[in-house]
């Protein structure tokens, strides 16, 4: 019996992860988002008797990668070099079952991206576009996106980049930016025109529209509703090309100083690196329509892999597309954004030398936690609580006992199973449902549950043995010990089977003590696996107990991390230049005289044929009042929208531009003259006294 594509669509399977740049080393994000599915995705489908190639690798081109370089001082190759080797390892020791781990600075994947490029290029899929991109001019460079930073228009984040805000989470242009500079040289960019390939995505927008919105309605809601989104709102033409040094070279004449767009390379890394492990057959994992492919990734990646991606094959021609994409959302770490740039994560390889053979337990917990549908938290206490709780209390216990009861009374042999009472027939009827049950929630992408569902084997375990306590027939009715001991056995042997691809370390200590050689998933479900009389070896414990000291300790890394992001911060703001001198001494009196408030901005308009006035309506608690503020040039017009404001009341009443203003916003200005406004640090409504 097998469970998967019941309808029997699929001969073979396509399995990718992410490309992880290789800027820097894995965590534990990563491995929930991404890995750890993926693999317990592959090694089920294997189980099952499933054809699987399982793609990884590393997205070693790319702006971060040379930032990484121009703050280490080195070569991107040598970034590159570096973590493609922390990375590699790190998912070789968490069992990561990968047909193969390669990198997109591989000559084989070179040649296949540029091939490809050539390919679309000859067929005219491209539009030549010739755009204005900021320049450098001090460093004769024109910027990424990523070497742009400046205000952001949704938020007022002073730090964000060119492409992306990371605090409010918006993607943008580098021109959207208010105040834009150089992240090389600090200066202000210049506008330069500069010719990029595109990609002219609106021409696929019905044909991914049909294929997404209408055929693949199963998709993950979280997936469906951002390609929705994005479809609806209508697809631009995409540059595939980009004025940097490292990366591709865009092989067609005239494009020196030219490579591909990391977004353009990275995902033919697919496909490079079935090449560089299968050759020939590289066709029947990639062209086959009856090969099933599925992309794991996180949801930043969404757009790339179900709308960029798709567009790019289908441009391409001869290429399946792919059948799923079930994306996952964000792990939190104690409450906080994992962030690789304040050091807040918990990295692989060091998790390895505080927890070395724990393998498992952060793959229990990280699938436990799965921010399958929507972000979740890991916390240290937790991770405690799951391995103590569950994986020694009910996993590992029930485990032990069966395997220690039958050395005790049988001598490590299989006991036989005599007559079977409604009990036991209950049990075993309810053991036949789990390979199915459990196989099924793999199949649909639903791994919590799945794990949950397995769990759940152990607990009846449990239960069966509790209830019938073979410790106390076994001096009046030795009969009963055996059949009890031979269908909790059977259970054991169950469940070495099928938490092989959730715990494929214990999964295999576990085979071992049973001595259980062959394993698949159709083995599963009967209470015949181990024959009668099968000697089975000790008991050796699967889990250990996790004390509070071990926890603690990475409690105290943590706030160690803490400590180090709040000295940097203060220690910036001690650098901060030095602003004007202090103005001369005022009475008290003279202060009492002035009215600030709390204000909220309820609409905003920028006054015309000026460059910096925004006319403003503001909530002051008392009245909706009109002020003019001299803002424009930092804030725009719909983002000062709801924001909260002090509110200067008693300011004498001002025409500017044949408007009457009623009072002042305050604003803080930093040494570079640039604007902020200036708001409680408790989110207080309008009308409140400052003083
Ligand atoms: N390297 C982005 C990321 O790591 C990118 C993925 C590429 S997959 C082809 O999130
Ligand atoms: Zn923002």
């Amino acid at each position: 019996m097998t469970y998967t594509d019941k309808d029997g669509k699929f001969k073979r399977y396509t399995v990718t992860t992410a490309l992880p740049y290789a800027n820097g080393p894995i965590h534990i994000g990563h491995m929930a988002g991404v890995y750890v599915p993926a693999d317990i995705y592959c090694r089920y489908l294997r189980l099952q008797g499933e054809q699987v190639f399982f793609i990884g690798g590393s997205d070693e081109h790319g702006v971060p990668v040379t930032i990484r370089a121009k703050k280490e001082g080195c070569t991107p190759q040598d970034v590159v070099d570096r973590y493609h080797g922390i990375i590699k390892k790190s998912f070789e020791d968490f069992g990561m079952t990968y047909d193969i781990y390669s990198r997109t600075t591989s000559e084989t994947h070179r040649q296949t991206a540029s091939d490809f490029f050539v390919k679309l290029f000859n067929d005219g899929k491209f539009i030549e576009q010739t755009t204005q991109q900021y320049y450098d001019e001090a460093e004769h460079t024109f910027l990424a996106d990523r070497y742009i930073v400046g205000t952001c228009p949704v938020c007022g984040n002073e730090h964000a980049y060119g492409d992306q805000c990371e605090k409010c989470g918006s993607s943008l242009n580098a021109t959207d930016l208010i105040n834009p500079k150089s992240a090389l040289s600090g200066n202000a960019p210049v506008l330069k025109e500069t010719k990029h390939w595109f990609l002219p995505l609106n021409e696929y927008e019905s044909f991914l529209k049909d294929w997404i919105l209408e055929n693949h309605k199963e998709w993950k809601t979280n997936v469906y509703g951002q390609c929705k989104s994005w479809l609806d709102n209508g697809l631009q033409p995409r540059a595939v090309t980009r004025d940097l040094d490292w990366g591709i070279k865009v092989p067609v004449a005239g494009a020196e100083g030219k490579v591909l767009y990391v977004w353009f390379d990275a995902p033919i890394g697919y496909i490079s690196n079935t090449i560089e492990k299968l050759g020939d057959k590289w066709r029947q994992w990639w062209q086959d329509k009856d090969t099933k492919l599925v992309h794991f990734i996180g949801k930043d990646n969404i757009v790339f892999h179900c709308i960029v991606f798709p567009a790019m094959l289908k441009a391409h021609g001869d290429f399946i597309l792919p059948e799923n994409v079930p994306a996952n959302e964000f792990l939190n770490l104690e409450g906080n954004k994992i962030s690789t740039s304040r050091n807040w994560a918990v990295w692989l390889h060091e998790y390895m030398e505080d927890f070395p053979d724990k393998q498992d337990v952060l793959r229990y917990v990280l699938c436990a936690n799965a921010p399958e549908t929507k972000d979740n938290d890991f916390t240290w206490k937790d991770f405690q609580t799951r391995n103590n709780s569950e994986l020694v209390a009910i996993l590992g216990n029930f485990i032990n006992r069966t395997v220690v009861l039958t050395h005790k009374y049988f001598e490590g042999k299989v006991p036989a199973c005599y007559e079977l009472n409604d009990v036991d027939k209950k049990a075993i009827e309810e053991i036949a449902t789990y390979p199915e049950k459990i196989g099924t929630l793999i199949e649909t992408y639903k791994f919590r549950d799945a794990l949950f569902e397995l769990m759940n084997l152990a607990r009846l375990g449990n239960k069966y043995l509790t209830e019938n306590e073979p410790w106390k027939t076994v001096k009046t009715d030795a009969r009963r010990t055996s059949t009890v001991l031979n269908v909790s056995l059977q259970i054991c042997a169950n469940l070495a089977v099928l938490c092989e691809p959730f715990l494929p370390f214990s999964a295999k200590k576990l085979q071992n003590m049973l001595n259980l050689s062959v394993c698949s998933w159709t083995q599963a479900g009967g209470v015949n696996i181990l024959e009668t009389n099968h000697t089975v070896n000790k008991a050796e414990l699967l889990f250990e107990r996790i004390e509070d000291e071990a926890v603690q300790k990475q409690i105290d890394k943590l706030q160690d991390t803490k400590n180090k992001n709040k000295a940097q911060v203060l220690q910036q703001l001690s650098d901060t230049p030095t602003q004007k001198p202090q103005k001369a001494n005022i009475s008290y009196d003279l202060f009492e005289q002035m009215d600030i408030r709390t204000g909220v901005i309820v609409s905003a308009e920028k006054v015309a044929k000026t460059k910096k006035l925004l006319k403003l309506t503001v909530d002051t608690g008392i009245d909706r009042r009109t002020i003019v503020s001299g803002i424009a040039e930092y804030y725009s017009a719909e983002e000062v929208v709801g924001k909260r404001v002090a509110v200067l009341m008693n300011l004498e009443p001002k025409q500017l531009k044949g408007i009457e203003s009623n009072g002042m916003i305050l604003m803080a200005e930093n040494a570079e003259g640039e604007l902020s406004f200036v708001s409680t640090q408790k989110e207080f409504g309008a009308g409140c006294e400052i003083r």
